[in-house]
């Protein structure tokens, strides 16, 4: 008697322990992966993604404050509404830096997302910015941007700002990673990120504004500044 009664729990127990599991998988597995419904009206963002230079978690950052932790998966899709495009494709660029050490200005939009040398531009130390002109007024709603992806690589005074301003005057910043304001752009409090074949994308939440101005101001290897590419989604 005793035994099956423990069997028969035993049997409950693991049906129960199944259906749980179950229950879990398709929302686990809808976290993280193309394909998951996207809302009505909206759709994926059709993201080209380079080759990718290193695998794994970096070990060679150290001493970086406020480090974001790697994800250690591919990013979730990131949904915006239907008809988004890259606006910054072949536009303009100008900034503080007009004759790179490496490279040229154009190549940050040239749609080459590549980390291998000949793909990069590369500015001079300390802070420099680089300013797109979408050449009309649009709703942004992400940017994705690669400074460097050849190594693991932390970028300073990460400050993204969109305006109608060429000369910004007023402008809305919509990330800044410049903990001490020594880029003289105000405080931010965003996270310090390891660059990666990834890139850098940002939920701009639909912001108004023709120019797109990029920050930075050196990294953990050195007091330069690089550029792959910039792409800035919105219509
Ligand atoms: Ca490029
Ligand atoms: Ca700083």
């Amino acid at each position: 008697m005793v035994k099956t009664d423990l069997k028969l729990k035993a049997q409950v127990c693991c049906a129960l322990v199944l259906f749980l599991l179950l229950s879990l998988l398709p929302a686990a597995s809808a976290a993280g992966k193309p394909g998951i419904k996207a809302p009505a009206g909206m759709t994926a963002l059709p993201l080209k993604l380079p080759k990718p230079m290193f695998v794994g978690t970096p070990q060679n950052i150290k001493g970086v404050k406020q480090l974001e932790k790697p994800l250690g998966k591919p990013r979730p899709p990131f949904f915006a509404p239907k008809g988004v495009k890259n606006l910054a494709l072949g536009k303009k660029i100008s900034g503080s830096d007009e004759e790179p050490i490496m490279g040229e200005l154009k190549m940050i939009t040239d749609g080459d997302r590549e980390a291998a040398d000949g793909s990069y531009v590369e500015l001079g130390p300390f802070t420099q910015q680089i300013t797109i002109d979408l050449e009309a007024e649009h709703d942004i709603y992400a940017m994705l941007f690669w400074h460097y992806h050849k190594q693991a690589r932390v970028y300073f005074d990460v400050i993204v700002q969109v305006s109608n301003d060429p000369e910004f005057k007023k402008s809305t910043t919509v990330y800044n990673n410049d903990h001490d304001n020594s880029a003289e752009q105000g405080v931010g409090k965003d996270n310090h990120y390891v660059e990666t074949s990834e890139g850098r994308l940002l939920d701009t939440k639909g912001v108004r504004g023709r120019y797109v101005r990029l920050y930075s101001g050196g990294n953990n290897a050195s007091d330069l500044n690089h550029y792959i590419e910039v792409e800035v989604y919105g219509k």
